[in-house]
């Protein structure tokens, strides 16, 4: 008998190694980001064949068409059909589905013959997909991936910690267009982030078009910081943007800063000030000039004047009625005065009365607000006086335009000398139970330039969407790092300038990318 077992093992052993031996060059774990909530990989895998079957149910066939498209840079020609059940790619929404998976989960499970994926929504079937697309070689980036494509079976369950996975582009210290921001949505999907805040007016610019205070763009678009890029968004091109990021699940969350960091809004409209220009001190800059300077928290509207909530009014209301997600982001950082508190509870109730939920950076919550009211954390140092949802945006992890590394040029440090490292941001603890989710902010007063852009966001925003995805217990810094760094081909061909974290050991080659020339970034 135990002769048998010794020789059956053996047996065994030798057909397992074999098997392994045979198939181990060509596949290697994926690394996949964020980390999901369960998975179990098995030894076999599922190949690719020269032509698949892509069937999916009702209400899937925007998801179905991900799919083809993914598919359409591997050598399969692919064909999509209604059905439940077929041999190849199986996309079903089953609403059932939401008690276990959420809006936002999904099942992914790989067979020798079979990719199924399911979901309760579309987000759920999405996220699955770019899953998917993790486990395909880089190159469906951005070629026409022609070597054979085995895929490790697996079965993943998978739900996000959060519902905010957020990402913020400053756009009004320097402009960034439509371009860059649809590329930016397409990377923040990859990586299942779901929101993008715009920091759409400051000082220096105001970039959305209002219709019925076209001096706001006429000539408050008309600044950036020294160095930056000027300009507006019109409405079709904030409703374009909308759609785009909708596609990928992601809401756009626009920001309309007030009562301060207004000066581009007071000078294009001067009665917005008081008489005597007491609203703005120290004074960095008079009406009809433009501010191009670096320093915040010295303009605000005249908060005596009840007409500036006219003004207020006048254009939340135009930006609920083009917006489509349910949030209004009112500002409301770095100011003092009297009628601060009072201005909070009055732009609070315009939000509401539109039908959408306010949304302010921490200070807002001095004020008494409605217990829906949002507060955006970035110092921690708030007295509020209220509970409220919260959005962790600290800035010791989560502020962007802090260097990547001690010491890099055109970045701040004000919040940590040695800026916001890939671990700070990483290793991020959530403890408030009233925490809805995190956020990181890019503020563009030292970004001047798109690859600037990228160096910022990448890979840190990657760190940050496993903190908002990524359950406490499955984190783990090393194996983040291995995984992130066996990413870096796939940012390559995605035309990402990320930065690259020393800490990291990056498979990368920048030659695959469209852009390989890095451009110098400007001095101010
Ligand atoms: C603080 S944090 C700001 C921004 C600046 C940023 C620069 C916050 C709500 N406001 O106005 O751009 O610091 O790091």
């Amino acid at each position: 008998m135990k002769s048998f077992s010794i020789k059956f093992s053996l047996v065994f052993l030798m057909f397992f190694q074999l098997g392994l031996s045979a198939q181990e060059p060509n596949v290697e774990k994926p690394a996949i980001i964020p980390q999901p909530a369960e998975v179990e990989w098995k030894d076999d895998f599922f190949t690719l064949q020269e032509r698949t079957v892509v069937c999916f149910n009702s209400g899937a066939e925007a998801s179905a068409a991900w799919l083809q498209r993914l598919l359409q840079n591997t050598y399969t020609q692919s064909y999509t059909m209604r059905g439940e059940n077929c041999n190849g790619f199986n996309l079903n929404i089953n609403p059932e589905l939401e008690e276990t998976l959420g809006k936002e989960g999904y099942n992914l499970d790989i067979s020798s013959s079979n990719v199924r994926l399911e979901a309760a929504t579309e987000a759920g079937l999405f996220y699955a997909i770019q899953t998917l697309r993790q486990m395909f070689p880089s190159g469906i980036e951005n070629e026409k991936v022609s070597e054979e494509i085995k895929l490790s079976q697996v079965s993943i369950t998978d739900t996000p910690r959060f519902e905010w996975r957020g990402s913020m582009l400053d756009v009004a210290r320097s402009f960034f267009g439509p371009n860059y921001i649809k590329k930016h949505i397409d990377r923040m999907a990859l990586y299942k982030l779901n929101k993008l805040h715009l920091h759409l007016t400051d000082d220096q610019g105001w970039r959305i078009e209002i219709k019925q205070k076209p001096k706001l763009t006429e000539l408050g678009s008309k600044g950036a910081v020294k160095g930056g890029r000027s300009g507006f968004l019109t409405q079709e091109e904030y409703k374009d943007i909308q759609e785009y990021a909708a596609a990928r699940n992601i809401v756009i969350v626009p920001e309309i800063d007030i009562p301060g960091h207004i000066y581009a809004a007071l000078m294009a409209y001067p009665e917005l000030n008081c008489d005597d220009l007491s609203n703005i001190e120290p004074r960095r800059a008079t009406p009809p000039e433009l501010f191009h300077g670096y320093e915040v928290g010295w303009s605000k509207f005249c908060l005596d004047k009840p007409e500036i909530y006219d003004f207020v009014a006048t254009v939340l209301g135009e930006m609920a009625s083009i917006t489509t997600g349910d949030y209004l982001h009112i500002g409301g950082d770095e100011i003092e005065d009297e009628r601060y508190r009072e201005f909070v509870i009055k732009a609070d109730s315009i939000v509401q009365n539109l039908g959408k939920t306010t949304i302010g950076w921490e200070e807002v919550t001095q004020a008494a607000v409605d217990t829906t009211f949002i507060s955006q954390r970035w110092n921690g140092k708030t007295k509020s006086v209220v509970k409220t949802p919260i959005i962790e945006s600290i800035c010791s992890s989560f502020y962007f335009d802090h260097a990547n590394v001690p010491g890099q040029e055109m970045t701040n440090n004000w919040c940590q000398e040695n800026g916001v490292s890939l671990k700070d941001t990483y290793n991020f603890k959530v403890t408030n139970p009233n925490t809805i989710g995190v956020e990181a902010p890019v503020w563009t007063e030292m970004v001047l330039s798109d690859e600037a852009a990228d160096d910022r966001f990448w890979p840190r925003s990657i760190a940050m969407a496993e903190v908002g995805w990524t359950k406490e217990e499955n984190k783990d810094y090393k194996s983040f790092i291995e995984r992130l760094g066996a990413q870096g081909l796939r940012l390559d061909f995605m035309d990402v300038n990320y930065f690259r974290s020393p800490e990291v050991e990056w498979n990368s080659d920048p030659k695959k990318g469209i852009f390989s020339e890095f451009m110098p970034e400007s001095k101010f």
